[in-house]
């Protein structure tokens, strides 16, 4: 028996045919197809199992993902926990549900880094795959469950996106499940989702941003007098990204009592992470990878720093911070 079956009967073995079971996750695509597919293996072996998911599922992509291929999930506070036997987490793991009111949690299939210890019936956390959705994908072949149209699109928008459509930590297994699954996925269903990013009200903002963009060398900067919500800003800084001639992009406004600073980059010596570490990581929380990372600080704590009730002072003492920190060269205060 190869390494992957013998994890399949592991799994298997975990539950009983009368078990109820919740898959519970955070709604990205990897996390949401995971759930999906992890939904189907189990689906003749227990007498139920159900989907939930934590938070809202924000993004334009996922909402038209959920929609199109109908998946079925139920927000977490809309459940009743008590009703099922059996708890398993896909794409995260306990240590990121502890504000939950959550029995024992029996199944964890993840891919994050484990940061706190945590026990489990069952667990494979493959760290060095870019998605989730890649080792869900290698148990359906090893039980040789049929893979329908909409899961395989699911499965590959969930790959794709968390490895940055395979640019991103991608490795061999990700490539591989990706080609495989494309030939059974949905390709216009696919494109569909993928293009679904701007709602009308996003427009407004685009067109407002465009005209508040400064580019210094190639440093592109648009800060919007708030509010204007972290998702929105995300949308803002992907577009930006596309610039030719820059290499970082930052979107910045407030919303509620915060300051929301979003980074994207690209090239090869770019890492938007340092920058956002060591450019406000004093004040706030900063943080993310290579190619995108961001910033949330208390709009309390910069009273001292700067003008906050000026946005124009906001703005500019923001873009200086990103600008001091954009060389590698010069390093942060430690
Ligand atoms: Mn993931």
């Amino acid at each position: 028996m190869n390494q992957q079956s013998k994890k399949l009967k592991d799994l298997f073995q975990v539950f009983a045919p009368a078990d109820r079971v919740l898959v519970l996750m955070k709604p990205d695509p990897d996390a949401l197809s995971s759930a999906w597919a992890l939904k189907r293996l189990l689906s003749a072996k227990v007498q139920s199992c159900h989907i939930s998911h934590v938070g809202e599922i924000g993004r334009l992509e996922n909402q038209a993902m959920v929609r199109l291929l109908k998946i079925r999930s139920e927000r977490f506070d809309k459940i009743d926990v008590q009703a099922f036997t059996k708890i398993a987490v896909v794409d995260g793991q306990p240590d990121h549900f502890v504000n939950l009111p959550l029995p024992k949690i029996h199944v964890v299939i993840d891919h994050h880094p484990v940061v706190k210890a945590f026990e489990a019936d069952f667990a494979d956390v493959r760290v060095k795959e870019g998605a989730t959705a890649t080792i869900l994908t290698e148990y359906l072949r090893a039980a040789r469950v049929k893979i329908p149209p909409s899961l395989a699109t699911a499965l590959c928008f969930g790959i794709k996106t968390d490895t940055n459509g395979l640019t991103r930590s991608a490795t061999k297994d990700d490539v591989e499940a990706y080609a495989f699954l494309l030939q059974k996925a949905n390709l216009s269903h696919l494109r569909q989702i993928e293009h679904e990013r701007l709602s009308r009200d996003d427009l407004d903002l685009l067109a407002r941003a465009i005209g508040r963009v400064q580019i210094r060398r190639r440093f592109l900067y648009a800060f919007l007098p708030g509010p204007v919500p972290p998702d929105s800003l995300v949308i803002l800084a992907d577009i930006f990204n596309g610039v030719v001639g820059t290499s970082v992009a930052a979107a910045a406004s407030t919303y509620r009592n915060r300051v929301i600073v979003i980074l994207r980059g690209k090239g090869p010596r770019v890492d938007v992470g340092r920058i956002v570490r060591s450019s406000f990581g004093a004040v706030g929380s900063a943080g993310g990878h290579r190619v995108a990372a961001r910033a949330e600080i208390l709009i309390s704590r910069l009273a001292e720093t700067t003008r906050v009730e000026d946005p124009e002072a906001l703005g500019a003492w923001i873009r200086r911070q990103i600008a001091l920190n954009l060389s590698s060269r010069r390093t942060s205060s430690a």
